[in-house]
């Protein structure tokens, strides 16, 4: 199986760190994904990182979809077989991809215009969310036991764009976030490696 990925790209991490964590072999391709490069937007016509590519040559995209289709292939290994566990892990998964998101329209926003350009109401909007998101999240701190699932594997990709992109914006009043890599890399030793990096 391919992955389309860049090392920055915090959903790229999710699944990457899932699929190692599975013990599931990906043959990883760098992408630039404002190239749009043939094989990427071939297989996904969002243009859009991860795209993963079976041995079949079937394209899966989103990083949900990835992180479901993976969860099939290991016989339930990413996500609870119960209703509710398993519901709860997908909404917290969908929460730290949505502040994700969020993130990312802010790095996009300043990346793609010069400063005079740059519109502050939409990153102070975006910033609102995170804010919120993240406030939520320190309130609500996933236990991190034995078991790993698809969330924490989203919270890891989350605090590592954080770590990433804005360092020293966010720890303030989130000590257990802030606190919770440290925690994760002793649950999963390649997290120093996968995390989101430049
Ligand atoms: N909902 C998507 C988001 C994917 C996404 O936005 N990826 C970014 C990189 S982190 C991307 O491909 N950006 C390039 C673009 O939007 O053209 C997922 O979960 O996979």
């Amino acid at each position: 199986m391919k992955l389309l990925y860049a090392p920055a790209s915090p959903y790229s991490a999710k699944v990457r760190m899932a699929a190692n964590h599975l013990g599931i072999k990906l043959e990883e391709i760098k992408v630039d994904t404002s190239a749009n490069p043939k094989e990427l937007v071939d297989n996904n016509p969002l243009g859009k990182i991860p795209t993963l590519i079976t041995d079949e040559g079937q394209a899966i995209y989103d990083s949900r979809a990835i992180m479901q289709y993976l969860n099939r292939i290991s016989d339930g290994g990413l996500y609870p077989n119960k209703d509710e566990k398993r519901t709860e892990v997908e909404v917290l998964e969908a929460l730290c991809d949505g502040i994700t998101d969020c993130l990312l329209t802010i790095v996009y926003e300043k990346r793609n215009h010069p400063p005079e350009k740059v519109h502050q109401p939409i990153i102070d909007r975006q910033w609102e969310k995170v804010t919120r998101g993240l406030a939520h999240l320190e309130a609500n701190m996933p236990k991190t036991g034995k078991k790993l699932n698809g969330a924490h594997f989203a919270l890891a990709g989350l605090l590592g764009y954080l770590m990433l992109r804005f360092p020293g914006e966010w720890e303030n009043g989130n000590v257990q976030l802030a606190a919770w890599p440290a925690v994760f890399s002793e649950k999963f030793k390649h997290y120093g490696v996968l995390r989101p990096q430049a």
